[in-house]
């Protein structure tokens, strides 16, 4: 009999998510991996449907309760996800052999921990975990939950098989078969298991869409970053015949039509973006879909033609990280040099001339930054008519700035501040107080321009 293996995207807590980004595409990676060799798998995505319920307002975050219903501010604490029961429920009715979870985050790392209690609680099936947060904080880890029967760290395609291998030798009694023996799966040419979700169950509006990924890496160093503990510091990329492949079998399969891609970096290297969305405009049928990038593209390499040729292969919407407008704070911390504001500004001009609706990203909160600094800066990109998407600065562990970082130990051990939401990291110019003002300050000038224009 195949082993049988569940794959658990766990719960959350928070002020708010994002329902149109939590597409668990890092265990599909997962999954299809499982399915290479032979195991059935499973995924219970307790994202989905999106279950949502108000908790208490943990005392730990009571700074933040003078500001809770104001204007542009949140509104409750809540849980999203599958009650516990029924996670259990499902965990009983599938029965499988291994449980495979999803540890992306610092900041929700309680709840996977509260779950993998729970579960071996009940059930003496072995967990593995996986993720950014497991590879970033994994000796840590090991501490707090010894109920894990091992942590998997990397990207699953290298660590995962050798696993398996030594977990299932009575499945595997000549280990696994052909080259990937000693554990390599070539991700570029795996196709993540999209299968295995109900396509209408994700949705943008009305349309079905998945997220996916076209290459891995990235080759900058930006200090506040720690993505490369798990895709390392080349990017590669997948032929573009094997992501049309993808798309094309969802947009006919599943009636997928808009396809967001999750890379940190992808239009890195400029030709290979060209062609890409080159490839896409000239597909009669792709073309028909919309592209989206919510991780965000680096303006570094986009230029007229590049804008063009995306308007018309089916790009509607331009999310940019400018992080800051002080080009002293972009150098300290190490942010692509290319470009500078000089290119940056005419950039989204011409982004707004073709069309597109434009999110510009801005850090708040990085040591060095000061408030005049932000409020000079989203004033100026509100006059060039884009969104200003403000992130409060957050920790992410095994990232250069993390390790510089002189934090209380009240906030460096509690990873529930590792979040935007705990606006916990305060400098010399950015008190808490100056960084909720500053958030809420950007979000009510947003509005104020978005009805300004109607
Ligand atoms: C999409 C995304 C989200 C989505 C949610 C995704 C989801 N399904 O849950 C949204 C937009 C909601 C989100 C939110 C946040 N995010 Co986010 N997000 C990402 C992003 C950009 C892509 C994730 C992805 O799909 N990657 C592609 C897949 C293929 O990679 P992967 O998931 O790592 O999976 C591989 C391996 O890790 C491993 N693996 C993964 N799971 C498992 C499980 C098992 C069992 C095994 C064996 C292996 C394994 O194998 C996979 C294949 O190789 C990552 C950055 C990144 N590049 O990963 C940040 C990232 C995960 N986010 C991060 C953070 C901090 C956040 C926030 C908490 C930040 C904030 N604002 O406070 C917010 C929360 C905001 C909110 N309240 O909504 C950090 C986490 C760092 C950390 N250790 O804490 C990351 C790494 C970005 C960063 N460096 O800053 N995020
Ligand atoms: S460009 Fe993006 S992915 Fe690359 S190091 Fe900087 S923040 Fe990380």
């Amino acid at each position: 009999m195949k082993p049988r293996v569940l794959l658990i995207q766990p719960p959350l807590e928070d002020f708010y998510t994002t329902p149109i980004r939590l597409y668990p595409l890092g265990l599909l990676y997962v999954a299809a991996i499982l399915k290479k060799f032979g195991i059935e798998v499973k995924i219970l995505d307790t994202l989905n449907p999106l279950k949502k319920r108000k908790i208490p307002w943990p005392k730990k975050f009571s700074y933040l309760h003078p500001y809770l219903g104001r204007p542009y501010f949140f509104k409750h604490y809540q849980r999203f996800g599958l009650p516990m029961e029924k996670i259990l429920k499902k965990i009983e009715e599938f029965s499988p052999e291994l449980i495979g979870i999803s540890s992306a985050f610092a900041a929700y790392y309680s709840q996977v921990e509260e779950l993998i209690k729970t579960i071996r609680k009940y059930f003496d099936i072995p967990i593995i975990i996986g993720g950014n947060q497991a590879t970033a904080a994994s000796d840590d880890i090991k501490a707090r939950c010894p109920e894990i029967e091992e942590i998997i760290p990397g990207q699953a395609e290298v660590s995962l098989p050798v696993y398996l291998a030594r977990k299932f030798k009575s499945f595997f009694p000549s280990g696994l078969h052909n080259s990937e023996d000693r554990g390599v799966v070539d991700w570029r040419y795996l196709k993540p298991a999209h299968e295995l979700l109900n396509p209408s169950s994700y949705q943008i509006g009305r349309k079905n869409y998945i997220s996916l990924q076209a290459s891995r890496g990235c080759p900058h160093r930006c200090s506040f970053c720690n993505i490369h503990l798990i895709f390392g510091r080349k990017i590669e990329y997948r032929p573009i015949g094997s992501i049309l492949e993808e798309m094309t079998w969802n947009y006919l399969q599943r009636q997928v039509r808009i396809f967001n891609f999750e890379d940190d970096n992808l239009a890195f290297d400029r030709e290979w973006f060209r062609e890409f969305v080159m490839a896409i405009e000239k597909n009669e049928l792709l073309k028909k879909a919309e592209l989206t990038f919510m991780n965000g593209l680096s303006y570094e390499n986009l230029d007229d033609e590049i804008l063009w040729l995306m308007k018309r292969a089916g790009v509607k919407k331009l999310d940019l990280s400018w992080v800051s407008g002080d080009q002293a704070i972009r150098h300290r911390y190490q942010r692509p040099p290319k470009k500078d504001e000089a290119d940056f500004f005419p950039l989204i001009k011409q982004a707004k001339r073709l069309g597109f609706f434009v999110t510009v990203y801005l850090i708040l909160g990085l040591p060095g930054q000061s408030k005049e600094e932000i409020i000079s800066t989203t004033e100026k990109l509100l006059d060039h008519q884009v969104l200003v998407g403000p992130s409060v600065f957050y920790l992410t562990p095994g990232s250069e700035l993390y390790e510089e970082l002189n934090l209380p130990d009240s906030i460096r051990e509690d990873w529930d501040r590792y979040r935007s939401t705990a606006f916990a990291v305060e400098t010399d110019q950015l008190k808490q107080q100056d960084l909720i003002d500053l958030f809420i300050y950007i979000r009510k000038r947003n509005l104020e321009r978005l009805s300004a224009k109607d």
